[in-house]
């Protein structure tokens, strides 16, 4: 498999490391989807990643079906997401408001940085979801251990990678000070071998 994508991408990064924790082999591209747009293209007609190409050839495009793809390949009791049911359902919510949040703080940034003249009711529209988003995250954040428990899930990696983005898009927008417990757990799974492994600093788009 090939995985392609920087991984200063959360939704690239959200998809790496349950790829490293279930210890399948992959190769990594780190293209960029504007200096590599025209690699990418064939692959993914939206010019965006993660891309997972898997060895027939056959390219997956979104991290929700690269995701769904790779927890179908271990054991039920190895996914980082129940297979069915309540729990599953509330481990999607979860990552729907993470990645939510990076969609909002990708399409912020473009508008930001290569709009002549940014529009400011975007702004304030980007910022408050998510503002808001952070805001319902933070009460329903775990005090200590991960997000449902004692296990890592992919709430865990998609709330952190999407954390980690945001708050280098958008220093001034997004500060993880104002929010303590989503804090502490970002920093528990910084802190975390595979997490450092896969994780890149934020290189705005040029
Ligand atoms: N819904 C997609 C979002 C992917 C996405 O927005 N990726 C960004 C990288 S952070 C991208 O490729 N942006 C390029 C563009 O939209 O032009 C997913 O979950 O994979």
């Amino acid at each position: 498999m090939i995985l392609i994508g920087q991984y200063d991408s959360p939704f690239v990064r959200r998809t790496a490391i349950p790829l490293a924790l279930y210890g399948l082999n992959y190769e990594h591209r780190p293209w960029s989807v504007f200096s590599d747009a025209d690699k990418i293209r064939p692959l993914n007609p939206l010019t965006r990643v993660p891309v997972l190409v898997l060895d027939d050839g056959e390219a997956l495009i979104e991290s929700y079906a690269i995701l769904d793809h790779i927890d179908q390949l271990v054991p039920p009791e190895t996914a980082l997401i129940a297979r069915t049911g309540a729990a599953r359902r509330a481990c999607l919510r979860v990552m729907a408001l993470a990645t939510g949040i990076s969609d909002k703080a990708v399409g912020l940034f473009y508008v930001r940085v290569m709009h002549d003249a940014p529009s400011a009711v975007l702004i304030d529209r980007g910022r408050a979801q998510i503002a808001d988003t952070m805001a319902v995250l933070e009460a329903e954040a775990p005090e200590s251990g991960f997000w449902f428990g004692a296990r890592i899930s992919h709430a865990d990696i998609a709330v952190t990678a999407s954390l980690t983005h945001a708050a280098a898009a958008h220093p001034d927008l997004v500060r993880l000070a104002d929010h303590p417990r989503l804090a502490a757990l970002h920093a528990r799974c910084e802190a975390l071998a595979v997490f450092i492994r896969h994780s890149q600093p934020f290189i705005p788009p040029a």
